[in-house]
């Protein structure tokens, strides 16, 4: 039985009770019915509407959720994405760093090694043609009492009159040492502790200025002195300055 039926079943059985019993308010209960079955359909609407409504609403605020979380989802995939970002640029800018740093290293290492291989070869030279044996003295003395620590050990003060010799121990000197010249005997006329007179010399520039009264030569260490360089390191000093001597033996 479906609900047409059952309705139309409901309305005959209406009729029925009341047809017989008053024929004249018979067109006024119709109209009482129809409009009793009106205001049924209004409220039946209503509700449904109601129920719409009411539906739209949970729907409307479910989705706004929804984008809001969703939005709040995208904000915070967004800062994790730049934070990645950052990340990255500044490993990268390390990295180009590291690279500049490492390129560096390796020229000052090539430069080192090139020096350091110059020096062996030097060193060979001069072994291969007299044995030589270097050492500094242990205090800092005048240049006499220098001279005589190399005298006590069967030395003398360095005789530098080779272009190799000087490179060499002008590159391993680390501070400002006495050779073994000097122009004590005759002002401007400089002689090595052999006796024999000075033919090249490797002296910084502007030097020797005999500077006051200065009769004894330095060969100074500090490459970063202007116009220094392995064959430009000679400076007349008072004899009477403390510093270590090179031996030669
Ligand atoms: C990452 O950062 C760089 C430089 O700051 C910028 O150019 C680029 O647009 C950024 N990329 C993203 C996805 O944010
Ligand atoms: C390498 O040596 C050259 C000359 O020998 C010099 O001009 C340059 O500055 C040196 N480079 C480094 C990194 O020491
Ligand atoms: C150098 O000359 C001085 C005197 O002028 C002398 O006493 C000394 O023995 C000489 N030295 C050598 C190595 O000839
Ligand atoms: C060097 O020092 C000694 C004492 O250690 C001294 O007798 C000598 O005169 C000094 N020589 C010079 C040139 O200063
Ligand atoms: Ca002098
Ligand atoms: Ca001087």
């Amino acid at each position: 039985m479906d609900l047409e039926a059952i309705y139309e079943n409901v309305e005959r059985r209406d009729i029925g009770s009341t047809t017989g019993a008053q024929t004249l308010s018979h067109g006024r209960d119709e109209s009482k019915n129809l409009k009793h079955r009106g205001s049924r359909c209004l409220v039946l609407i209503s509700v449904g509407l109601g129920l719409i409504c009411v539906l739209l609403l949970v729907f409307i605020i479910l989705l706004y959720i929804t984008i809001t979380a969703e939005r709040d989802l995208i904000k915070s995939y967004k800062n994790t994405v730049e934070e990645l970002n950052q990340t990255i640029n500044s490993l990268q800018d390390k990295h180009t760093d590291l690279t500049q740093k490492n390129l560096e290293l390796e020229t000052k290492v090539k430069n080192l090694t090139a020096e350091k291989d110059q020096l062996q070869r030097d060193f060979d030279s001069l072994n291969k043609k007299g044995l030589v044996n270097f050492f500094m003295s242990t205090e800092l003395k005048n240049w006499s009492d220098s001279r005589q620590y190399c005298r006590d050990r069967g030395a003398d003060l360095v005789i530098i009159n080779t272009e190799e010799k000087q490179r060499f121990i002008s590159s391993v000197v680390k501070e400002r040492v006495w050779i073994g010249l000097s122009d004590t005997e005759t002002e401007g006329v400089m002689k090595w502790v052999d006796n024999s007179t000075l033919k090249q010399g490797f002296w910084l520039k502007g030097e020797p200025n005999n500077d006051g009264n200065e009769d004894c030569i330095e060969l100074n260490y500090n490459r970063e002195k202007s116009g220094w360089s392995p064959l430009n390191s000679w400076n007349d000093l008072p004899c009477s300055e403390k510093k270590k001597g090179i031996c030669e033996k």
